[in-house]
């Protein structure tokens, strides 16, 4: 999560910015999102502190540690064990402010990630709840068709910002252990060389003319993100879900992103493998590797 807050802080630059009133918005509406945080993660550190308390406090209630997936609500049966049941959409916290409703893939605006959820849970079975998805935060409005020249602009600008991105938490992850020793030595690399493109505004020609000169240093950043979005599962393929957290709040400020993710997808099987997502950044088929990811 904290990966993603920092991620979207650097959203508040000129490119693929964010106003920066909205950052701290985002941040909060993301936390809601499916995909931001490792239910798996969450539930050991858990675990970890009740070893202590367990035979002390003994939990009455089954459902206390038994996660539900969003949508869902843990609720007991006859034989008080746990189970994971649709939400009623009614008993989601109603929404206080505009950001935080989102736009489904009906193209409904729904009062929050909760209400959407709840729906998407009780359509589950049906070919409507399969179709549908969370969009983009924020209510449903109007976004312009992408066109072709700008559609080749977005990873231009994208690869550039995913290289700040890297370089920011490399500069700011001091004590926090966001990236892994390894990483850092990748992202140390970057940050040292003295040809790097300083963060801000840039001309497309200037970022393409970066791209082909300093090439290496664009390879290690793409092929992080993807192991930041490919967490549920870890199988090398991004679905619509884990795409979600990087998707969702950019939509609404960059309207070529749904084109840009869709055509991402070359043999249309609805997922972005990462080949897919390599070479819709620009890198070369024998840059691929796999080991960059984890
Ligand atoms: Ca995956
Ligand atoms: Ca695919």
């Amino acid at each position: 999560m904290q990966v993603w807050i920092v991620f979207l802080l650097c959203l508040g630059g000129k490119a693929l910015a964010a106003p920066a009133t909205e950052d701290e918005v985002i941040d909060e509406v993301l936390e809601e999102l499916p995909v931001g945080s490792n239910p798996v993660q969450v539930e050991t550190g858990e675990f970890d502190e009740a070893i202590e308390v367990e035979e002390e406090i003994p939990s009455e209630n089954p459902c206390l540690n038994h996660h539900c997936k969003k949508g869902k609500v843990c609720e007991v049966d006859e034989s008080n064990t746990p189970m994971c049941v649709c939400q009623d959409p009614s008993t989601c916290p109603a929404s206080t402010a505009e950001f935080e409703h989102v736009c489904g893939t009906d193209n409904k605006t729904y009062d929050s990630s909760c209400h959407f959820f709840a729906t998407k849970c009780a359509l589950e079975g049906t070919k409507k709840g399969h179709k549908l998805h969370l969009d983009y935060i924020g209510p449903c409005k109007f976004i312009a068709p992408c066109i072709d020249n700008e559609l080749n602009e977005f990873p231009l600008r994208m690869r550039d910002w995913l290289k700040n991105v890297l370089v920011s938490l490399y500069e700011r992850d001091e004590d926090n252990n966001m990236l892994s020793e390894k990483q850092k030595l990748r992202v140390k690399k970057i940050f040292e060389n003295q040809k790097r493109l300083q963060a801000g505004e840039h001309s497309l020609d200037l970022l393409a003319h970066d791209f082909e000169k300093n090439y290496n240093m664009y390879i290690f950043p793409v092929h992080w993100q993807f192991g930041q979005l490919d967490q549920h599962p870890i199988d090398g393929y991004l679905s619509h879900t884990e795409l979600a957290p990087l998707r969702a709040p950019l939509i609404p400020m960059e309207h070529c992103t749904t084109r840009f993710f869709d055509q991402c997808d070359t043999d249309n099987d609805k997922y972005i493998a990462l080949e897919e997502w390599a070479g819709c950044f620009g890198l070369k088929e024998q840059d691929v590797d796999k080991d960059l990811v984890i």
